[in-house]
């Protein structure tokens, strides 16, 4: 499993308030500290008003790569953004996202094409949130045709399902896992993401939720989950689960988490 860390996100309060402030020493930290957790990648989302999110996200890649050495995820509404924000990385980054609304598609895909970097894949389009699973795999269906179409190569799409809130529709959980399953069934080659945090907004005691969909997610094929790597209990029932799946080889990662002491459940 990659982890792609969440919380360098403007839409957090304190993060908000650290671009703002431009306060590097924030930033930092949490690029740090969710490397030292396990986090391969580090999504970085400015999350501020379109007139400044721009500048705040190359400020936000400026100081994030100057913290750690890992890859950053560009997470960005705005195809302009991701552009100028693109220019800025010294390493390749993923691009986060393109998705089936046609603009958007149009100005990021051609992007991602010229770099040839990892994408996320997004199943979403302009006819607002689709709510069944088929809906989902149309868009993603419509989507990695473009991707091929523009020479991208399957293993470079980071499918996301688009994960929802169980405090919003029952079924949410059920129609992530479903649309991950029969991605993983119809483009073996491709990778599957998306932000496991986004199925507890809402509820009480949300790491309970966290860790309950962690698990059930990496079992309908996830690969690369956007999450926190610092909450109690996640990357020990991450290395649990693929141990148990038979997804690491002689459990070695499992056992080597052990003896550094990086098990713990709180
Ligand atoms: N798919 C893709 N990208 C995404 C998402 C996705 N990017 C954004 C988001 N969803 C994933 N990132 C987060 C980041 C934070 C939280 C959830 C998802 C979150 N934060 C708490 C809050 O805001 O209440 C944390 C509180 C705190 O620690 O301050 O829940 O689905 N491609």
């Amino acid at each position: 499993m990659m982890i792609i860390g969440e919380k360098i996100n403007g839409t957090r309060k304190q993060v908000g308030a650290a671009i703002r402030e431009r306060d590097a020493a924030l930033i930092e930290k949490l690029a740090r500290e969710q490397v030292e957790a396990g986090a391969q990648y580090l999504d970085v989302n400015a999350g501020t008003e379109p007139e400044r999110e721009a500048d705040d996200l190359v400020w936000l890649v400026q100081v994030v790569q100057q913290a750690v050495e890992v890859p950053l995820c560009l997470d960005s509404p705005n195809a302009t953004t991701l552009k100028l924000a693109i220019t800025a990385v010294d390493r390749q980054p993923m691009i986060n996202s393109i998705s089936g609304e046609p603009e958007r598609l149009e100005q990021v895909l051609p992007l991602v094409a010229d770099h040839q970097c990892p994408v996320i894949v997004l199943a979403l389009d302009d006819n607002g949130i689709p709510k069944t699973v088929d809906e989902r795999l149309n868009i993603i269906d419509r989507l990695v045709n473009a991707t091929r179409e523009s020479g991208i190569s399957d293993e470079k799409l980071y499918i996301d399902p688009l994960i929802m809130a169980i405090s919003t529709a029952d079924d949410a959980g059920i129609v992530a896992c479903e649309t991950m399953r029969r991605v993983r069934q119809q483009y073996p080659d491709a990778h599957i993401t998306g932000g496991l945090s986004n199925m507890s907004f809402g509820s009480p005691m949300r790491k309970c939720i966290n860790q309950a969909f962690l698990v059930l997610a990496i079992e309908a094929g996830m690969d690369a989950a956007i999450m926190d790597p610092l909450a109690p209990g996640m990357v020990p029932l991450l290395l649990a689960a693929e141990a148990v799946l038979g997804r690491d080889r002689f459990c070695n990662q499992y056992n080597r988490a052990f003896r550094a002491g990086k098990l713990d459940l709180v």
